[in-house]
């Protein structure tokens, strides 16, 4: 690291970007004391930097810049012994590791090596201050990268922590086109280890797009055939009529060093499955949420819903050998059926034990209703509070059946539909200031001068029981939100249920059934930011708007527009 010395601030580092457009600007360092070093035994500091760093305004300079190309392609898996057609990055599902400091710049190369399908690359809770245009989501920041096209993301990274990239083009996600996305930093407990990744999947043995066509027609849930843990899993081919069960899949497995502590980074990138993430005989020390620390808390096991991450730490202290790690599937969330739950396991190993199977048990039990992690749990290490709020939106979900009979969720009786070819910042450039009423838009101004001025929504789930009367992972682009609230029960139009003292933060939470969901969020960050239920389903049937962040700004901190036009011609 570099070491600069300003007069301004005397005692810590600081280099502060008040605003998007400051993002640029980010070259007043004052480095005064040591820097002190990330080991086993300080994971909490990171440099002139800790976990105490407000990142919403801070980060290192590093002047690193990591480049990374990824080719989307088409081909033939075998996860678990059954091959299907699927889509990948480089091959591989999970697609390649982006690994990242906090506070480097990452450029990602993407070619669309697809027959005919467009694609487009999602960075999931990345902020991406003053970059909108790079958030991925056709028909809102950019139309589709065309087959034999590439297109180049290139972003700051001001946050640190676990997520994953991702297709947001149509089903694209679910049929393989995901992987892993660490930026390092800080952590809120110490570990020796840091194993990476570890996806929890649900895997259907047809396409999502074959499945989607069932899917919308009936509004019926098609049956996820298995679970994936990390891309993989073993599947009982005992049936020799079915050709496509050609066998080789293998369970997950993981090396643990006794006594050492190992992180992991649970991603949840299922379709439609919620998990309860556990290892036999183990706790887990829980250390953030999405990309949040948190207080550290232990537990026996985690509930990670679609779209969420847990960063955890676990302990190899049990007697060495082998156990049994679950994804135990939470049949309350959506009532989606996986036809073998039971198989939802990877094996963990004390290094120099066997390779037989375990023969450790679990007591846990599924939760019966759908529920994230208890409120009181989720406590945030950087301490924030909800600012001044000068804007309210309340949004109905609901379903209806289209004229055609096609089943569609809606968001105030409308659903998303986007036009892929003209994306609503493509329109914003173009001053168009009305948008088409199926793009969703809720517009946001700033109506003071305050930095600290927020916007507030709230979702209610209308949904009547038997007509999808369940619960939703609602997510954010472009920001993390503080949960004001967070119910199953109606809300009462007041803000008296509303948490404001440093509340659970992060970029995707569930909307109970029949409850509802306040967000806050800072009006730092001009941008189209699409805001959706998570579950591929539901998305792609309407449950989605997007909020336009202070329009005017828009222009001005995104620079040049042409490279995105060019993706639009
Ligand atoms: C992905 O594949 C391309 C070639 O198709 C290669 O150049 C690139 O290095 C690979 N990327 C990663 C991250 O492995
Ligand atoms: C994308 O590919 C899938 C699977 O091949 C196909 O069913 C779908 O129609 C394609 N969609 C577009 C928009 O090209
Ligand atoms: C899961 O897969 C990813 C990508 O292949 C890999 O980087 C990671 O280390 C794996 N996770 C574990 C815990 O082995
Ligand atoms: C065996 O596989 C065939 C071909 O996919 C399928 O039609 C049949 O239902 C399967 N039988 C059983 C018992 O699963
Ligand atoms: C609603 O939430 C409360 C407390 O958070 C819980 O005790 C109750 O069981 C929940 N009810 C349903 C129907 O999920
Ligand atoms: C959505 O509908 C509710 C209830 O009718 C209404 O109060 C609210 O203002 C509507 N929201 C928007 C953004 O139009
Ligand atoms: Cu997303």
């Amino acid at each position: 690291m570099r070491t600069k010395i300003l007069p301004l601030c005397a005692l810590v580092a600081c280099a502060h970007y008040a605003g998007a457009n400051e993002v640029d600007q980010m070259s007043h360092w004052i480095y005064e004391q040591q820097p002190c070093e990330n080991t086993p035994t300080s994971r909490s500091c990171w440099g002139h930097f800790n976990t105490e760093t407000n990142y919403y305004t801070t980060a290192p300079d590093t002047g690193e810049t990591v480049e990374v190309w990824l080719s989307v392609q088409e081909g033939i898996c075998n996860q678990d012994g059954y091959e299907r057609p699927c889509m990948t990055f480089n091959g591989t599902m999970p697609g390649p590791p982006i690994v990242a400091n906090w506070g480097d710049n990452l450029k990602v190369h993407v070619t669309n090596n697809m027959e005919s399908n467009g694609t487009s690359v999602h960075w999931h809770g990345v902020h991406l201050r003053g970059s909108n245009k790079m958030d991925g989501v056709p028909g809102v920041t950019q139309c589709p990268i065309s087959p034999g096209e590439s297109f180049t993301y290139q972003f700051r990274v001001t946050q640190y922590g676990t997520s994953w990239y991702h297709s947001h083009f149509s089903l694209q996600s679910t049929e393989g086109l995901f992987g892993p996305l660490i930026f390092h930093g800080p952590a809120t407990a110490d570990y020796d280890e840091d194993l990476g990744s570890l996806f929890l999947q649900d895997w259907s043995h047809s396409p999502s797009f074959t499945d989607w066509d069932t899917k919308q027609k009936f509004g019926i849930t098609h049956s996820q055939t298995t679970t994936l843990i990390n891309g993989t899993n073993t599947f009982d081919c005992s049936n020799e009529s079915d050709v496509k069960c050609v066998g080789g899949g293998k369970k997950f497995e993981m090396l643990f060093e006794a006594g050492k502590k190992h992180r992991l980074r649970l991603i949840n990138v299922a379709v439609d499955s919620q998990f309860q993430f556990s290892i036999d005989d183990h706790k887990l020390t829980v250390i953030a949420n999405d990309f949040v620390p948190i207080e550290p808390y232990v537990a026996d096991s985690v509930i990670v819903n679609v779209g969420q991450r847990y960063d955890i730490i676990v302990e190899a202290n049990a007697t060495p050998g082998d156990y049994w790690l679950r994804g135990g599937w939470v049949k309350s969330c959506q009532g989606v059926a996986n036809d073998h739950p039971e198989s939802a396991t990877g094996i963990v190993r004390y290094s120099g034990g066997s390779n037989k199977d375990p023969i450790s048990t679990t007591s846990i039990v599924a939760p019966l209703s759908c529920n994230d992690e208890p409120e009181a749990h989720l406590v945030p290490r950087l301490k924030l509070d909800v600012g001044s709020i000068t804007a309210t939106t309340v949004e109905d979900i609901n379903v209806r059946l289209t004229h055609a009979a096609l089943f569609q969720w809606t968001i105030n009786s409308s659903s998303l539909v986007l036009d892929w070819g003209k994306p609503t910042l493509q329109r914003i450039f173009k001053q168009e200031s009305i948008f088409p009423t199926p793009y969703n838009v809720v517009e946001v101004e700033k109506k003071t001068d305050d930095k600290d001025e927020w916007a507030v929504l709230v979702i209610e789930n209308k949904a009547a029981t038997f007509f999808g009367g369940i619960a939703h992972p609602i997510h954010f682009h472009g920001h993390d939100f503080w949960i004001l609230a967070q119910k199953n029960t109606t809300w009462d139009g007041t803000s008296s249920s509303f948490q404001t003292k440093n509340p659970v933060r992060r970029d995707t939470a569930v909307l109970p059934a029949h409850g509802y969901l306040a967000l806050a969020f800072q009006l730092d960050n001009p941008g189209a930011w699409l805001v959706h239920c998570h579950i591929a389903w539901h998305s792609s049937m309407g449950l989605a708007l997007e909020f336009v962040e202070r329009q005017d700004s828009i222009s001005a901190t995104m620079g040049d527009w042409k490279n995105l036009d060019r993706t639009c011609i």
